[in-house]
């Protein structure tokens, strides 16, 4: 694995990049997708599956039937487990939900603020080499907490032309409405437009490949809210000499084994624990059934060897890791300066994939530097905040001739009028309009 030692400011950003592969003209198929969909919904859906997925599907409908066979597959040992991850994704995201704000700003004007659900929601699970129904509960959870009144699941068929029954379970078990087995481009066009077997939805979520991505994209300009531009799983993690070599080798294998183009960085005060790590990794990877893929993120990660704290910090936050894991004897130091992360684990005991299954914080977060402006998923992005106002005779005498002010000098008599009108009535003597 590629060392670099404390290099200088001005190279941060070139040592930084993130190793994104763009494949040609993703645009002009998502818009080609789109437009069939547009034109001919379900026919065109069925043949993009033939197309794409390689799959002749006679139905991609999933029915109860479907749903309870797949929960007799799952063995039971591992139904517990999801259902132990669930309790405690639903634990944590519970405790996400804000009380009203209500308040008079002026007497007789009283403004409040409310949550409420957005009422439909697209959940977009990829395929692929391995399907991650965790992100099922990841989304359906709060989802489902949130309120929203459909929630529908699309993910591609894999070889049999099916759902994993892992994920059919997971979507039974968190109130999934619907389920269609649909994946890539297509999926999103049908969850943008609408067709006769899917749901038109408001917002989309979910990781996907560049093809996904793009799509949702596009599926903005059409009205349609996403939760965040995703790109390939990255990890940051900072450790000193007081870590462990081999655990740090673990957490950065756990997100070396998403993709070729995931990205893993180790950034540390110590060259000793760079040494280790490096040989760690090297013995660890062997062990891996995805070593292949492992071994080409490894390439594109590094160990970072920084000379003091100030600066590592400052490097990591300008690089705004997905994830960041601390290993140092100084853990506040890093607690409290970070300002760019989706998502912060603490100290020797807390490996990534505790957060990616069941410590019961959401692993849907900004990739690719989004975490400088980007949450990760959370029950607000379920939620749209509504304003409501009420306002009294007497409160309108309040503030009736700042607004009517405000609004001649804007030019705009007709919202003047709509004071004035009023204000005519309040006070008869008031001059007309
Ligand atoms: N680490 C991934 C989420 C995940 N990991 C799902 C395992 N399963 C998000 O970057
Ligand atoms: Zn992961």
């Amino acid at each position: 694995m590629q060392i670099i030692d404390n290099p200088n400011r001005e190279s941060w950003s070139q040592i930084l990049k993130r190793p994104t592969q763009t494949v040609d003209d993703i645009e002009g198929i998502v818009s080609e997708v789109f437009n069939n969909v547009i034109k001919n919904g379900d026919t065109a859906i069925k043949e993009y599956t033939t197309r794409f997925d390689g799959i002749d599907l006679q139905s991609n409908i999933v029915t109860e039937e479907d749903i309870k066979k797949a929960v007799l597959i799952v063995p039971k040992k591992l139904q517990n487990a999801i259902k132990e991850a669930k309790k405690n994704i639903e634990t944590f995201h519970i405790a996400q939900k804000t009380s009203k704000i209500n308040i008079e700003t002026t007497n007789g004007v009283q403004c409040w603020q409310e949550k409420r659900p957005i009422e439909k929601v697209g959940l977009y699970i990829p395929g692929g080499t391995a399907p991650l129904f965790s992100t099922v509960l990841m989304l359906a959870v709060p989802a489902q907490i949130a309120g929203c009144k459909e929630i529908v699941l699309c993910s591609p068929p894999n070889k049999e032309g099916k759902l994993a029954p892992e994920i059919l379970f997971a979507a039974q078990l968190c109130g999934v409405t619907k389920v269609i087995t649909v994946g890539g481009i297509q999926a999103i066009a049908g969850l943008t437009f609408g067709t006769e077997v899917i749901p038109k939805v408001y917002k989309i979520f979910g990781p996907g490949n560049q093809f996904v991505t793009v799509a949702k994209q596009l599926a903005t300009k059409f009205g349609v809210a996403i939760d965040m531009p995703a790109g390939p799983s990255e990890l940051l993690v900072v450790a000193d000499n007081s870590a462990n070599a081999s655990y740090i080798a673990s957490d950065l294998l756990s997100q070396a084994e998403h993709g070729a183009d995931s990205q893993v960085l180790l950034v540390s005060t110590s060259k000793n624990l760079i040494n280790s790590v490096s040989e760690e990794i090297e013995k660890q990877i062997r062990e891996l059934p995805r070593q292949a893929i492992a071994e080409k993120a490894i390439a594109n990660s590094k160990l970072i060897y920084i000379e003091n704290n100030e600066l590592a910090l400052d490097l990591i936050n300008e690089y705004g890791p997905e994830h960041f894991i601390i290993c140092t004897e100084n853990e506040d130091f890093y607690v409290n300066g970070i300002a760019n992360a989706g998502s912060v684990f603490i100290g020797d005991y807390t490996p990534e994939s505790a957060g990616d299954y069941a410590s019961g914080t959401n692993h849907t977060l900004p990739t690719n530097g989004f975490s400088k402006a980007y949450s990760g998923v959370n029950l607000d992005s379920f939620l749209k905040s509504m304003t409501f106002q009420k306002i009294s005779k007497e409160g309108l005498l309040n503030i009736g001739e700042t607004i009517e002010l405000m609004a001649e000098a804007e030019g705009l008599q007709a919202h003047k009028n709509a004071v004035s009108i009023r204000l005519k009535d309040i006070i008869p003597t008031k001059a007309g309009i």
